[in-house]
């Protein structure tokens, strides 16, 4: 197998971070890695395989003998730089929302919809962390029952808002707990001991009344999963844990599919683990999700309010499968 040289922009955020850390993990086989950031950065380093490697400063140059850029710095951010790099012959993997949608612009789970990639452009997107954890399960049971609608509430973790919201929870919780005050900073209300019906907690609400992180969901699941006349609703909310992101999901398919089914269809779903022995309280756990490559899912239960539907608990490390982790992924199929 050849070796490609690597770039990574927004090495040095939460997200670039994993990326670093899973690309070392899973050997990608690489002949040079190249950190890049902002100007912010200049003078940083990252550690890769026991080395030392200066992060440099984006810009329109960085990607002249690159063969594959991983991006992670926001939306502006990739909508500038992701058609330059790809017009210098690297293929692009951008982990923000700017290109999901476009028609163009394959969005791609590789244990969901793998064969889209054969149709790249220079420019291949990773959804959303709720829609990435939430379809890789789903997928199994769409193929053998044919999902007609989800109803789908989160309860993600604040990794998810980058490391200003995790020092906020941190900060808050230790403030909250000795009786002192502590003014939220990143998000609108308190996070500590508190849920916020609210993603991303700095973007106005839609004229619809949902949020932006509710419509992704809707959209990229019907576009990752092919199927447009899946009727999806989402209620995304912020609670007070650290990472792993939760989802408790109810599926309503056109064949009647018994939890049994699900779960025998599930045990062979790749990037799938079941936990699912709720008499001995076995079921998924954020906590126990941190680090792991797999999407857990438990609790799967026939829905008692309807003939045809199933409710279960969706849980995986957000800055893994649904960020880091499916970005490296999808540079696996590329080779
Ligand atoms: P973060 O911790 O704030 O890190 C942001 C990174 O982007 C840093 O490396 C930063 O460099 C870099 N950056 C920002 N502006 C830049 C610029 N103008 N030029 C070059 N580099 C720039 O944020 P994060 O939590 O890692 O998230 C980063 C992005 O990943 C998000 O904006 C989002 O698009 C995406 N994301 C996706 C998911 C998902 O669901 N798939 C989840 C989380 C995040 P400096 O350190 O130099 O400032
Ligand atoms: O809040 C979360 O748990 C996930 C956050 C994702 C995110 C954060 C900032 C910008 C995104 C995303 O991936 O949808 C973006 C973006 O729109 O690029």
């Amino acid at each position: 197998m050849s070796t490609k040289v690597v770039a990574v922009v927004g090495a040095t955020g939460v997200v670039g971070r994993q990326m670093l850390e899973t690309l070392e993990a899973r050997n990608f086989p690489l002949s040079r890695l190249v950190p890049l950031a902002s100007e912010r950065s200049r003078g940083k380093t990252v550690s890769f395989k026991g080395e030392t490697i200066p992060v440099e400063v984006l810009s329109e140059n960085s990607f002249e003998g690159i063969d594959i850029a991983l991006f992670s710095a926001g939306g502006g951010t990739s909508k500038k730089y992701a058609p330059l790099a790809a017009a210098s012959g690297a293929v692009v993997i951008d982990n923000s929302s700017a290109f999901r949608m476009d028609p163009d612009v394959p969005l791609v789970v590789p244990e969901v919809n793998a064969h889209a990639l054969k149709n790249h452009k220079g420019i291949i997107a990773n959804p959303n962390c709720s829609t990435t954890q939430m379809v890789v399960v789903l997928k199994p049971l769409h193929d053998a029952a044919r999902i007609r609608r989800i109803v789908v509430s989160t309860y993600q973790a604040v990794s998810g808002a980058g490391i200003a919201a995790i020092t906020e929870l941190q900060e808050q919780s230790r403030a909250l707990l000795a009786g002192e005050p502590y003014a939220p900073k990143v998000f609108p209300h308190q996070i500590a001991f508190n849920c916020l019906p609210q993603i991303p907690q700095s973007d106005a609400f839609l004229d619809n009344g949902y949020t932006s992180e509710e419509m992704k969901m809707v959209h990229e699941t019907r576009k990752i999963l092919g199927d447009d006349s899946i009727a999806v609703t989402a209620t995304t909310v912020r609670v007070p844990v650290l990472n792993g992101h939760s989802e408790s999901v109810n599926v309503q398919t056109e064949k009647k599919l018994t939890a049994a089914e699900a779960r025998a269809l599930l045990s062979k779903a790749p990037g799938v683990v079941v936990q699912d022995d709720p008499q001995h309280q076995i079921y998924p756990l954020a906590v126990n999700s941190t680090g792991k490559f797999d999407t857990f899912v438990g609790r799967i239960r026939d829905d008692i309010s309807h003939e045809s539907a199933l409710d279960m608990w969706i849980v995986s490390d957000n800055l893994l499968k649904g960020a880091a982790l499916n970005t490296v992924q999808i540079a696996e199929e590329l080779l």
